[in-house]
């Protein structure tokens, strides 16, 4: 069964208000992240890996050189999706409820929260990913290089940020930092953020 490209969660055009432009949806989604999905489907085609889930392809391959192929375009696959899930239109500002409460346990406030996030967003040096993450029973603020993907390490992903150059130069140029913080000002999902943390 040969993996699909998902739909977005939102018309293309559904944050042009927010600074993500239905131009940068028709190549990050419609020629980047697809083009993950072919990757992936032409090399694990005839292989053991053919019948597995994503996530069981990403895991059994995140530690073998031979397989880095198969890997980062099956990792990529998983964070596209997951980062079109993370935004929303109107969305950024503050979560609530026992995610608020959370984030000021964890990190001593959301002001600390927004200022771990930023650092490690723009930080990555070349391509990435930023992340918010529950790992054992603690949250914490990650990143990782290229495909790399936070499952691999047991953690359970709550939000991402993509800082890929594809991710923001057709809107942002080479301005990562106005990338960054109007994600935070206005695209952030925390109703998906919480979901995943009232699911982990
Ligand atoms: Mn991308």
């Amino acid at each position: 069964m040969a993996f699909e490209l998902p739909a977005l969660p939102f018309a293309d055009d559904a944050l042009e208000s927010s600074k993500m432009s239905a131009k940068t949806f028709s190549f990050h989604h419609g020629k980047h992240h697809a083009a993950y999905v072919t990757n992936l489907n032409k090399l694990v085609e005839g292989t053991g890996l053919a019948d597995k889930s994503l996530e069981e392809i990403i895991k059994a391959t995140a530690n073998d050189p031979n397989k880095a192929g198969i890997f980062n375009n099956a990792a990529q696959v998983w964070n596209h999706t997951f980062f079109w899930n993370s935004l929303k239109a109107g969305g950024g500002g503050q979560p609530t409820g026992a995610l608020a409460e959370k984030i000021n346990a964890d990190f001593g406030s959301f002001d600390k929260f927004i200022e771990e996030f930023k650092a490690a967003a723009t930080t990555q040096f070349g391509s990435g990913w930023a992340w918010l993450v529950l790992d054992n029973g603690t949250l914490k603020v990650t990143k990782t290089a290229n495909a790399g993907t936070p499952i691999v390490d047991g953690a359970t992903p709550l939000l991402t940020l993509d800082v890929w150059e594809h991710a923001y130069y057709l809107d942002f140029q080479n301005a990562r930092p106005a990338y960054i913080e109007n994600f935070l000002n206005q695209l952030v999902n925390w109703d998906f953020v919480a979901a995943n943390f009232a699911a982990a």
